[in-house]
């Protein structure tokens, strides 16, 4: 399983009509993507994706990875996060940057796709899971608009869709964040799993005083109420509501998930597969998770790539601590906003719609990239 060949691939679409999209933080009217191909002596070919600007993880794969893991075996995949730390892959000062280890995520995600191809199974067989489980889609969606689209049409449109669990994002100021809740919990129903993502957007007290006025949602999550950085403003907030804490999407790694953890700053983490280190290192932060009895829900906001790498690695986490009949639904976030990138590259494009979500059984992510549609997109 000698790697023969790494490619950096940067993908982008833009969004008709010069529409851009986001939340409170920002908007974008380009979807873009970052795949990582890497092909074995014998011409095996596994895929990732990394979770940052597309021409940036190019240039990082193309001038400092690809030598270093070319010629290595696909089934030396695990070290990769801490040969990045200790600098055997990038320099000593730099392997903990962000860009570093999304291109690690996405090389990582690649090389267990190879090691799922080679072995024939899916790679959350791998990851030790019982493949019982199943995933409840949720939709990613209410986002904020340029063109200022009424909360209601998103929320409508998952309704119909079937959606039973929906993350709408907030964070302009608790007038408008009652106004969007309201109308979510109003369209989906009492029910349905609602979550609220403030993108980061406020100060500890603020973020507690929006707590206290959406109370009466009864909210399955707050997501990413203060800055990722605020590591106190979210002990602060979590000391002072009773809705459940998320973040994660913004970290990356073992240490900075570690310290979220330890310092019980949040009731669950999303680490997103093409930041977080890969399917090895999210595997690293789910063990840390359980051991503080810690949820793990991953962030999605991917290509189809990201989107599978996070579907095998949602499935082999265990049902801990519950037993029984005793079990939380795996809420698997699937974004509903336009992006070719998430069903325009694989053979059979994910569908959500319904509630349920089907996991692919095929060897590694178990998905068949259609390279014509990779190369439709490719920008560079
Ligand atoms: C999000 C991600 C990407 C763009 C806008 C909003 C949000 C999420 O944080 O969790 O999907
Ligand atoms: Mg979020």
């Amino acid at each position: 399983m000698e790697i023969a060949n790494l490619e950096a691939i940067p993908l982008s679409h833009e969004l008709p009509d010069g529409r851009s999209m986001g939340s409170v933080r920002g908007k974008t009217g380009t979807r873009f993507a970052a795949l990582i191909r890497a092909e074995t002596k014998d011409g095996l070919v596994g895929w990732g994706e990394a979770f940052a600007p597309p021409q940036t993880v190019a240039t990082l794969v193309d001038e400092l990875l690809a030598d270093a893991i070319v010629g290595t075996s696909a089934y030396e995949v695990e070290s990769l996060a801490e040969r990045s730390y200790t600098g055997d892959l990038v320099g000593y000062h730099f392997g903990g940057s962000a860009f570093v280890q999304s291109a690690i995520s996405g090389i990582d995600m690649a090389l267990w796709d190879l090691k799922g191809k080679a072995s024939g199974e899916p790679i959350h067989r791998l990851l030790g899971s019982s493949g019982t489980h199943s995933v409840v889609p949720y939709a990613s969606t209410g986002y904020v608009t340029e063109w200022e689209q009424d909360i209601r049409e998103p929320l409508e449109q998952a309704a119909e869709e079937g959606f039973d669990a929906a993350k709408i994002k907030i964070g302009r100021g608790v007038e408008d964040d009652v106004h969007r809740v309201a109308a979510a919990r109003d369209i989906l129903g009492d029910d349905a799993d609602l979550m609220v993502d403030f993108n980061g957007n406020l100060r500890p007290k603020q973020a507690i005083r929006a707590a206290k006025e959406l109370a009466e949602f009864d909210l399955t999550w707050i997501e990413e109420p203060v800055p990722p950085e605020n590591l106190s403003g979210y002990k602060r907030v979590q000391k002072s509501i009773d809705v459940p804490l998320a973040a994660g999407e913004a970290h990356y790694g073992r240490f900075e998930f570690k310290r979220l953890i330890d310092e019980r700053a949040v009731d669950i983490v999303q680490p997103n597969l093409g930041r977080v280190g890969g399917l090895s290192e999210a595997r690293l932060v789910a063990d840390m998770a359980k051991a503080e009895n810690v949820a793990i829900y991953p962030h999605v906001w991917n290509s189809a790539v990201g989107v599978a790498a996070a579907l095998q690695f949602a499935i082999s986490i265990s049902d801990y601590p519950h037993a029984g009949n005793v079990r939380e639904p795996l809420l698997f976030e699937f974004d509903r906003s336009e992006n070719p990138l998430r069903h325009g590259l694989i053979e059979t494009p994910f569908d959500p719609t319904g509630g349920e979500l089907e996991i692919p059984q095929k060897p590694g992510l178990g998905i068949e990239i259609d390279e014509n549609a990779v190369e439709r997109y490719r920008i560079d």
